[in-house]
C-alpha cells in the first residue's frame, strides 16, 4: 500500500455504508493514474470575498409538530439505517430557506478572517503516514469517469488546493457564483459559521422533519411524482450515466443556484439535492431503535465504523450527484455521513434557529 493523503475524506454521497477505508482513494488515484500534485494557484482576480452578501439570510418558520421519521422499505437494502420507522416530536424553529451561499459564506469570512479546514496545511502528525508530498491543503473533488458502480467510489480524487473559493482546485472559481451553494465545507467549518451567524445547525430530526414540508410520509420532499415525471423537475439531481456523464435533464448539470427549484410545502429551496447539508448529529446507523420522541438530540458519539479513522457526523438531503440507480439520497428520510473534518465540493449546510 502506497503511502496516505492526508485530510478530508472523499467518501462521497454515492457511496453506502461500506467497510473500505475510503480516506486512502485518493492516494490510490493518484498513484495510479500517475495524476501531478496541481499547484496551489491563488490569485484575487478568481477570489469570491467580494461577493460577500450584505442582506441577512431569509429564515422560515417551521411550526412544531409529530411526524414519522424514517422509510422502512424491505425490498431496498440501503433503508437499513432508516429504520425503524417512528414517530417524532419536533419543537417549532426556524431555518434558512437556502442552503448558505457563497456570497453568505464570504461575509463570514471577510468578517472574522477565518480560514475552512481545506485552506490549512494537515496536521502531521494527524497523519503519521502520509507522503509529505500530500500534506498540503486540499480537497476532494468529484471527477467523472467511465467507472464499475460496484467498486469503490474512484470518481473522488484529492486536489490540492480544492477549498471553498475553489470548489474543484486551483483552476475554478466561486466567484461571481454567489447565489450558488458554498460547498468544499467541513462540520467544523459549518459550526464556525453557525456560531457567527447566531444559528446552529439542525438536529437530524429537525432536518427531517422541514425537508418533509408538511406531508406524511410520503417519498419525496415534494410528494409521489418521481424526478422528471410530466416534465416537472423538482430538485437538482444526477441524470444520465453515472459517475461519466452529468445529462443535466433537470436543467443543470452540476450545482445549481439556489432557489432554481420550486420550494417544498414550508417554503424551503433545496431540501433535496443540489448539495449535501451537514447536520448536528453524530452518525450511528441505531439510533432510530433507541431515539427518545422528543427532539432527540442525536446520540453522544458516532460508533467508529470499521475502516473509518474517526466516528462521523450526518449530512443530509443529496446532491447534483444523486442518481437513482446508485444514490438515491435526495429524498426526505436517506442518511450519509462523513468525519466532521470531511468535505467534497457536493457538500455544504444550511442553520436553524429556535423559534422566538
Ligand atoms: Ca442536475
Amino acid at each position: 500500500m502506497g503511502k496516505k493523503a492526508p485530510g478530508p475524506t472523499p467518501e462521497g454521497s454515492p457511496a453506502p455504508a461500506r467497510k473500505f477505508p475510503f480516506w486512502i482513494l485518493p492516494t490510490i488515484l493518484l498513484a495510479g493514474l500517475g495524476v501531478g500534485l496541481f499547484a496551489i494557484g491563488w490569485n484575487a482576480d478568481s477570489d469570491p470575498l467580494p461577493d460577500a452578501d450584505t442582506a441577512p439570510p431569509e429564515m422560515v418558520a417551521v411550526p412544531g409538530g409529530t411526524f414519522w421519521m424514517g422509510r422502512d422499505d424491505p425490498t431496498d437494502q440501503r433503508t437499513r439505517d432508516e429504520q425503524p420507522v417512528h414517530e417524532v416530536t419536533v419543537a417549532a424553529f426556524q431555518i434558512d430557506a437556502t442552503e448558505v451561499t457563497v456570497g453568505q459564506y464570504a461575509k463570514f469570512v471577510k468578517e472574522t478572517g477565518y480560514v475552512t479546514i481545506s485552506e490549512r496545511v494537515p496536521d502531521a502528525r494527524k497523519y503519521p503516514d502520509a507522503d509529505p508530498a500530500y500534506l498540503k491543503p486540499g480537497s476532494a473533488v468529484f471527477t467523472p469517469m467511465e467507472a464499475d458502480l460496484g467498486g469503490p467510489p474512484v470518481w473522488w480524487r484529492y486536489v490540492p488546493g480544492a477549498n471553498w473559493r475553489h470548489p474543484e482546485g486551483p483552476n475554478s472559481s466561486a466567484k461571481g457564483k454567489k447565489s450558488y451553494p458554498v460547498v468544499q465545507i467541513t462540520w467544523d467549518d459549518a459550526i464556525a459559521y453557525a456560531k457567527w451567524a447566531g444559528k446552529r445547525l439542525p438536529t437530524e430530526a429537525e432536518w427531517e422533519w422541514a425537508a418533509r414540508g408538511g406531508l406524511d410520509r410520503k417519498p419525496y420532499c415534494w410528494g409521489d411524482a418521481k424526478p422528471g415525471e410530466g416534465g416537472k423537475w423538482h430538485a437538482n439531481a444526477y441524470q444520465g450515466k453515472f459517475p461519466e456523464v452529468d445529462a443535466g435533464e433537470d436543467g443543470f448539470a452540476g450545482l445549481a443556484p439556489v432557489k432554481s427549484f420550486p420550494p417544498n410545502g414550508y417554503g424551503l429551496y433545496d431540501m433535496s439535492g443540489n448539495a449535501w447539508e451537514w447536520c448536528s448529529d453524530w452518525y450511528d446507523p441505531g439510533y432510530y431503535a433507541v431515539a427518545p420522541k422528543e427532539n432527540p438530540p442525536g446520540p453522544a458519539t458516532g460508533p467508529l465504523v470499521e475502516g473509518e479513522r474517526q466516528p462521523q457526523r450526518v449530512r443530509r438531503g443529496g446532491s447534483f450527484l444523486c442518481d437513482d440507480k446508485y444514490c438515491r439520497r435526495y429524498v426526505p428520510s436517506a442518511r450519509d455521513k462523513n468525519p466532521a473534518d470531511s468535505c467534497a465540493n457536493h457538500t455544504g449546510f444550511r442553520c436553524v434557529k429556535d423559534a422566538r
